[in-house]
């Protein structure tokens, strides 16, 4: 009899089926790996030494947790593919949620993650793909027409994935065989090939009009163009790649370092260049070079409140601004992001009484007490507010871990990776972010993210009310 299948199981098992291809492909993303474990044992062994004065995020280093891929990033050329992924990724328990306008960054695209949307699912395995799809208007018109010849003749999806997705969606079913085949069927469309679709001088075309687009196009598949494992201490591992020559990024992307970590920063090994054989017009080959595949590391903080957000981007705005007038980089650049970081609070209460950030609520021990013993009503009679259960030590508090992704970040780490030479430039800068256009490719809707970080400190209230009896305004 067929047996319904556990999505976070076999989204932990592709995962790891795509780790392992990866570092076989890309083997200085297996040495990455290896820096973050060197970095994280010695900031474990720091916080030790400093008798755990440091602080570090138990979930961090729980192995079952922390020792896996956080993400990995494909770059997509049309509705199809888009929607055919979402039906993909969905079985294995992965959703759109947030909309990315990277035109922001100068790229013609926009993206979403596709990842686990509750706490519980996210805790059995985080894995999440950011996946991006061309915007074909912002193109120009002899690179739209050479891009759409190309996508046309490609399928990056087996026939038997095709077959998987349409039984698993007509019973509701997959065998432990069928999971099986869906986890070597659902890898041949990240895989690497390096024979390109199109000739060199194709190639040159849509480079020369933007990198990302020849990445795009080019390839009979869509190659993973990069993995991230989490790390506890990211400054470290910089660091690290750094004295070890790894090829690192100059800079961390995100949020300086903090006490209170916010959002997400993240920084990576530049990507590598590799051979290609490029399609001649004699049905043989001409040997040529791409580069686009890389390995990432990232440091997740607390995520932000929508007025946590706006704050954020405010300041980053005001730090952006400073550099492009006074084209600081290096150290320099690092100087006035901290200056202006100082003005978004740095302490837990804080964050909490002026709502940047969102939190989970528990009963402490003390709390647990009096739930126990029944007195909370006549303490307090029937209606109580979170500040006065936290003033009395009953509830405690802690921060939500931000799960998604930002688009100056990606901007960021596609500019280090492919260079930002647009000949649509024009185009793009002027553009509107399109989440109607984006949604429609998809075939559906895509989550809001502050809605899910909201839904979950919603519930962490309910449950205590439920365990004290009481209801809480
Ligand atoms: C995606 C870059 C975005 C991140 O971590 O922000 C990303 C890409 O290079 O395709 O993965
Ligand atoms: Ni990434």
């Amino acid at each position: 009899m067929a047996m319904a299948w556990d999505q976070n199981t076999l989204r932990a098992k592709f995962c790891h089926a795509l780790s392992e291809m990866y570092k076989s492909e890309v083997p200085l993303y297996g040495d990455l790996i290896d820096v973050v474990w060197q970095a994280d044992a010695k900031a474990v062994q720091a916080s030790k030494t400093l008798g755990g004065a440091k602080a570090i995020n138990p979930d961090d280093v729980l192995p079952s947790r922390h020792r896996v891929e956080r993400h990995g990033a494909i770059r997509l050329g049309t509705a199809y593919e888009l929607s055919t992924i979402c039906r993909m990724f969905s079985v294995m328990g992965m959703y759109p949620v947030g909309y990315y306008d990277l035109s922001l960054a100068g790229f013609p695209m926009h993206a979403t993650a596709f990842r686990p949307k509750t706490q519980d699912a996210l805790s059995q395995h985080p894995f999440r793909v950011f996946t991006t799809v061309l915007r074909m208007e912002l193109l120009t018109e002899n690179t739209r027409i050479l891009a759409q010849k190309a996508l046309a003749q490609r399928n990056i999806f087996t026939p038997r994935l095709l077959e998987l997705l349409d039984l698993v969606e007509k019973n509701a079913t997959l065998t432990p065989a069928e999971c099986a085949e869906f986890i070597e069927n659902g890898l041949e469309t990240f895989r690497w090939h390096s024979k390109a679709t199109v000739t060199l001088d194709e190639y040159m075309q849509l480079t020369a009009e933007h990198p990302l687009i020849a990445d795009v196009v080019s390839f009979p598949s869509s190659h993973i163009n990069h993995l991230t494992p989490r790390t506890i201490d990211i400054d470290l591992v910089q660091q690290l790649m750094v004295s070890q020559g790894m090829p690192a990024k100059e800079r961390i992307e995100g949020p300086p370092k903090r006490s209170c970590p916010i959002l997400l920063r993240q920084t990576s090994f530049k990507a590598l260049e590799e051979t290609v054989y490029f399609r001649n017009t004699f049905d043989d080959y001409v040997k040529g070079s791409h580069t686009a595949r890389f390995g990432e590391v990232e440091q997740r903080g607390y995520a932000l409140t929508r007025k946590g957000r706006q704050l954020y981007d405010q300041i980053l705005d005001r730090v952006n601004v400073d550099a492009a007038k006074n084209k600081l980089e290096g150290q320099d650049y690092e100087k006035v992001l901290e200056t202006h970081f100082k003005a978004f609070p740095d302490s837990l209460s804080e964050l909490r009484d002026q709502n940047l950030a969102y939190f989970c609520y528990r009963l402490t021990s003390n709390g647990e007490k009096l739930a126990e013993d029944g007195s909370m009503m006549a303490k307090f009679g029937t209606k109580v507010s979170v500040q006065e259960l936290l003033d009395q030590n009953i509830l405690a508090y802690e921060p939500l871990t931000y799960e998604d992704f930002l688009p100056l970040s990606a901007g960021g780490i596609f500019n280090s990776n492919l260079g930002n030479v647009s000949q649509s430039k024009q185009l793009i800068m002027s553009a509107e972010p399109d989440l109607d256009g984006f949604q429609l490719c998809l075939g559906t809707c895509v989550a809001d993210e502050f809605h899910l970080y909201s839904e979950m400190q919603d519930e962490s209230i309910q449950r205590c009310k439920h365990q004290l009896g009481l209801e809480i305004t």
